[in-house]
């Protein structure tokens, strides 16, 4: 194997057999689920790669840390554990535990957006925007532009743009901005990492206003990685020493678990000021539990308190990138259209290019998605317009310019022969791109629709219904 891709360092002790399926139960098991790779069952699935969140291989010590759980009620060991590691290695005052990310989205969207509030961000998140949506506020991107064009390759694509920042604390004013979001790195952009220049000068920029500084620090550690690899200062800094720098420039994050603290599940809200503490801890014992277990298990806090520990470790992410680049580099040599720079967590392919005669209405990511489950058993996932939802207040679907599938590496999980074969299936799909055609959405959930939609193949040649300008100008863009 080509060095410039560093082996597992990792042995394997437990194995799980994968499903071997034929092309034609294929056909049959994505007719069933109406198209959508979410509804597949996973004993359909040979290499599933629909997302790294909660599917990660957990090590030995880890699962030796789940038989000591304290199932106290309150007060648990495991939650100390937990507090002692996140205090060590993310430098927040406060922890309180969550079921998984979304549940400390919740908290914090509802004990700081008031109705009429706005939630700058590098990128809306689906969850997090519901959140914020929910709790009345509007959620306003002011990721750098380049950000939205999958070919442009810059180091830190995730980065703030100040500007779009400071005009829009000009339009509306810092009293009804209660926090800026900062994701690190940011997902749907294709896991672009901040710079800490960029988190620096946020920082300054939002404490000069008196706005809160809260990150979605779900893949930090990725996020640390390339601040090492990349930015220029930190080539010699452990990635442990990176990630505390990044945090001391927030006033607290929300973190899912379920990614860069190595755990099947299990998150956290955590906050330096005592105040907000103090409501977290009264609101989650309405829709988590105690603050020292938040709905989680004893054994599942130890499992993230070890997992945390383990996840600095510049073997394991230098590892754990390098595959992403390895799928990647794969698909490029072959001509396939992927977002660049590589990220953190997943090669995304632009759909939009892989499959310019499907116009975005006919969901072009969507149908990659399932033609690739077809084509070898791989599950991908949609993040494109089916992700995207609808604007709340018009109705029609938000279009973003990116339209992707992700292809998400599971951490510890899959080794370069399984690569190999996802890297494969999608050379043979490119091939044949042109007998491919679009979907049609029949059922549309309200709320994060892309979980449960289903949809069913169009009849004839893709045409394109007449549709209102704004979105012909999008599309014609
Ligand atoms: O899935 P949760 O509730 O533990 O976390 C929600 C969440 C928050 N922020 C970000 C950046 C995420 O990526 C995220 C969850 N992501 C999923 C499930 C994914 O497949 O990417």
């Amino acid at each position: 194997m080509d060095r410039r891709y560093v082996p597992e360092p990792y042995k394997i002790k437990v194995v799980e057999p994968i499903a071997v399926t034929t092309r034609d139960e294929r056909d049959r098991f994505i007719a069933e689920a109406g198209y959508n790779t979410f509804l597949l069952r996973s004993d359909q699935c040979t290499i599933d790669l629909l997302t790294d969140s909660g599917t990660t291989a957990m090590s030995d010590n880890q699962w030796a840390g789940m038989m000591l759980g304290d199932e106290a009620y309150a007060g648990s060991r495991n939650f100390l554990h937990l507090q002692e590691v996140v205090r060590t290695y993310y430098g927040f005052r406060h922890i309180v535990p969550t079921h998984q990310g979304r549940g400390a989205e919740n908290l914090l969207s509802m004990i700081m957006i008031k109705p009429g509030d706005y939630v700058p961000g590098n990128m809306y998140f689906t969850t997090t925007r519901a959140h914020q949506e929910r709790n009345g506020a509007t959620f306003v991107d002011v990721i750098v532009d380049e950000a939205h064009d999958p070919q442009i390759e810059l180091p830190f694509k995730g980065n703030i743009d100040l500007a779009k920042l400071e005009r829009l604390i000009a339009e509306v004013g810092a009293g009804r901005i209660p926090y800026l979001c900062l994701a690190v790195t940011v997902n749907l952009a294709g896991g672009q990492p901040v710079s800490m220049a960029n988190m620096r000068a946020v920082y300054r920029l939002c404490a000069a206003h008196g706005i809160k500084v809260m990150y979605d620090a779900t893949r930090c550690i990725e996020n640390a990685y390339f601040i090492k690899m990349r930015e220029e200062g930190y080539a010699e800094a452990s990635i442990a020493a990176i990630l505390k720098e990044m945090m001391s420039y927030a006033d607290g994050c929300t973190m899912s678990g379920k990614k860069d603290c190595l755990v099947n599940i299990g998150g956290f809200l955590c906050m330096n000021d005592d105040d907000l503490y103090q409501k977290a801890s009264e609101l989650v014992v309405l829709f988590e539990g105690m603050p020292s277990y938040g709905g989680l298990a004893g054994r599942d806090m130890e499992a993230m308190a070890r997992g945390i520990v383990e996840s600095v470790d510049y073997n394991y992410v230098h590892h754990r990138v390098t595959q992403c680049r390895y799928l990647a580099d794969r698909l490029d040599e072959a001509g396939i259209p992927v977002v660049k720079p590589t990220g953190g967590h997943a090669v995304f392919i632009d759909a939009k290019a892989f499959l310019p005669h499907i116009p975005q209405d006919r969901f072009p990511a969507q149908t990659l998605a399932a033609e690739l489950y077809v084509e070898a058993g791989v599950r991908a996932m949609e993040r494109g317009i089916v992700s995207a939802g609808r604007n709340r207040e018009t109705g029609d679907h938000h279009r973003p310019k990116l339209e992707l599938v992700r292809l998400t590496i599971p951490r510890r999980v899959y080794t370069y022969a399984h690569l190999d074969t996802v890297a494969e299936a999608c050379i043979a799909l490119h091939r044949r791109r042109d007998t491919i055609r679009g979907l049609e959405m029949v059922y549309e959930p309200k709320v994060l629709r892309f979980f449960t939609a289903r949809f069913q193949p169009l009849a004839g040649p893709t045409k394109v219904k007449a549709r209102p300008t704004a979105q012909l100008v999008e599309l014609a863009g």
